[in-house]
Order: structure tokens, then sequence, then C-alpha cells
């Protein structure tokens, strides 16, 4: 990169959770961000609407591009064409129940899509540093609790195998070609902006609606199912600075804190003034063939090497996420 040049960023996901919050961070941080989205036909660009729709980003320090990572050609034109500094792997299908459904294009999107797009920045004429959004789904039932950055990887559903591939194949391209590729192994991370067919998002909406009427009950899985929830713009900005180090390296983001379907549960329904057990009900299509078990995230590598730590607490997130529900919804 020239001296004094605008760092450019391309975000693969950007209309995602992570990608919007990330796209945010680093125009704030006075880079040029472009980001690749897929062609459907609809437009799935509410989370981004607020900059895209801002002339004085748009087209000017925002670019969105029509690519998809099950098309290599296209991408490979865009990324030559944008020549980032820096790459956010963000992109692909993350949804882990659905992984048992769709495991081939789990794998494909997963997977290889993460194969493909190192040996794109492998062939670049100057590769930029790559950022690859890996899960604690590797970890799968892991042997140690906490995990860290040498647990082995032992997955127990489509999508934590395929992002074990994925995570390898990072760890091999920055071995064996000297890529600045790094992973940052991400436990949960939810927000407002989160899926909602993703449980957190799913529960603090049901509480919301119930309260206003508009929702009768709320059906779920295995709620005695235990994660590490973080707050997800403290993650994007862990994303950030693990691009920043001198050397390339993987990364635990967590909490280190293990909580229940069951806490967030009541601690939504709490916020609107219910009684959960009116309501919750269990629903075997929600359930899942194997669930991992304790996966609890250690942290103490970033809060050492990068000064990373979370802002909220796992109370102040639900209960965020429950108020911006209501708020929404009542408009
Ligand atoms: O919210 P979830 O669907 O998230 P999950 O499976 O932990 O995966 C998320 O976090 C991973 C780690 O960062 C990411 F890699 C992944 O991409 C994704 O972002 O489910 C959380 C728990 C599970 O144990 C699930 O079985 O909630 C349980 N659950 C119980 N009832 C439910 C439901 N999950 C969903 N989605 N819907 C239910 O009705």
């Amino acid at each position: 990169m020239k001296i004094g040049a605008m760092r450019k960023a391309f975000i693969t996901g950007i209309t995602g959770q992570d990608g919007s919050y990330l796209a945010e961070l680093l125009l704030e941080k006075g880079y040029e961000v472009h980001g690749s989205v897929r062609r459907t036909s609809t437009l799935h660009r509410s989370r981004l609407e607020h900059l895209y729709s801002d002339p004085e980003l748009y087209g000017k320090r925002l670019f969105l591009h029509y690519a998809d990572l099950d098309d290599p050609t296209t991408l490979r034109r865009v990324l030559t064409k944008a020549a980032p500094d820096e790459i956010y792997h963000l992109a692909g299908q993350s949804h882990v129940g659905l992984s048992f459904e769709i495991p081939e294009s789990t794998c494909e999107l997963t997977a290889m899509a993460t194969l493909r797009l190192l040996e794109m920045i492998r062939d670049l004429p100057t590769p930029p540093k790559l950022f690859h959004a890996t899960s604690s789904e590797m970890f799968g039932n892991p042997e140690t609790v906490p995990q860290d950055e040498n647990t082995p990887y032992a997955p127990v559903n489509p999508y934590g195998c395929a992002k074990a591939f994925a995570a390898q194949m990072v760890k091999i391209y920055r071995n064996s070609f000297g890529l600045f590729a790094c992973n940052g192994i991400m436990f949960n991370h939810e927000s407002p902006r989160r899926g909602e067919n993703f449980v957190t998002r799913k529960i603090c909406h049901a509480a919301a609606a119930i309260k206003l009427g508009l929702q009768n009950e709320l059906l779920l899985g295995d709620t005695s199912a235990e994660r590490d929830w973080g707050y997800a713009p403290d993650y994007v900005r862990g994303m950030w600075l693990i691009l920043q180090q001198h050397e390339p390296d993987d990364f635990v983001l967590a909490t280190g804190k293990l909580h229940s379907v069951q806490n967030v549960i009541e601690i939504a329904f709490a916020t609107v003034g219910l009684d959960w057990k009116l309501y919750v009900k269990r629903d075997p299509r929600f359930m899942r063939p194997a669930e991992p078990h304790k996966l609890v995230g250690n942290p103490a590598k970033a809060k050492r090497v990068l000064g990373w730590e979370p802002t909220h607490t796992f109370e102040q997130l639900i209960a965020e996420m429950t108020q911006c529900e209501l708020k929404a919804l009542s408009k």
C-alpha cells in the first residue's frame, strides 16, 4: 500500500449481521469498502440501507459488486479491479441446523469457496491480508473446556466440518505460501441485526410480538442447549484488530461464559413483563440430530495480544435485543 493512500477492504457477506457492522467500522476508520452481493430476485440489503442510501458514501467510499462465491471468474475479476489491502471473508451458509438438510451446498459455500478465495489471493500481484471468519462449531464435542486456539477440531455437523476444512486451508496457505491469512474462531455473537432463524433473535422477537398481541406462542427445540453468546459489534472490532498485527495468526473471540437457551427465554420474557411458561413450547422440528457440548471459548490470547475484550454482558445483550424488537414492532 502506498503511504498516505486510503486503505481498501473487501468484504464477502457484507449484507449480513457481521458484514454490515464491519462496513460501518471500516468506513469510520477511513477505508474504501467494497463488498460482494449475490444476485437474487429480492434485495436483501436492509442492514446496509443507511450506508447505501448515503450519497456521500455509496459510489464514493462504499462499492457493492455482483459477485458470488460459486462464480470464481467474476469474483477474481472484481478482486483484481478493487485491489484491496484487506479481505474479510464472512460469507457462507451459516445456519447449523440447516446444514443437516443441505450438506452439499453448505460445504460448497463454506469449505470450497474459502479454498477458491485462497487460490485467487495467491495469484494476485500483491496478495491482500485475509481474515477468515470460522466458528466454534469446529470443536463439536471438545475434550477440553474452555476451548482455545490449540483445541483439536472435532465437528459434529456438516457446517462445523466445512469450517474445519476452511480454517485448516487458511493455516496451510499461511504456512506454505506465506499469505497473511488469519482465522477468527468466532463463538456465537448476536445483535438486533441477527437473522430471525437464530435462536436469540427468534426468542427476543417472539417475546416482543407476544407482548404486542401479534403472536400467541413460541416453538423451540432444545432449550437446555448452552452457548457462549457475545455482542456482534465487539467481534467485528476483533476481526479488524487481527489484521492489524505484524504477524498473521489465529484468535478465539468469545466471552468465556456459558448460558442456556432457557436463560435467553427468561431474560427476554422478563424484559417485556411476561411469564414465559404460558407461551414457550417444545417442537421436535427444531431439534438437531446432534448438538455440540460445552462450546465455550477462552479469549485470553485475544485479550493479551489484541487488547480485545467484550463490552456487553449476556443480560444486557438479550435485554437490548428484546427492546429493539419491541420498538420495531410497535412502529
Ligand atoms: O442460534 P443457533 O441457531 O446458533 P448455532 O447453531 O450455535 O450457530 C451460530 O453460532 C455459531 C458459532 O458462532 C456459528 F458458527 C453459526 O454460523 C451460527 O451463527 O442455535 C443455538 C442453540 C443450538 O443449540 C440450537 O439447537 O439453540 C438451540 N435451539 C433451540 N431451539 C434453537 C432452537 N436454534 C434455532 N436456530 N431455533 C430454535 O428453535
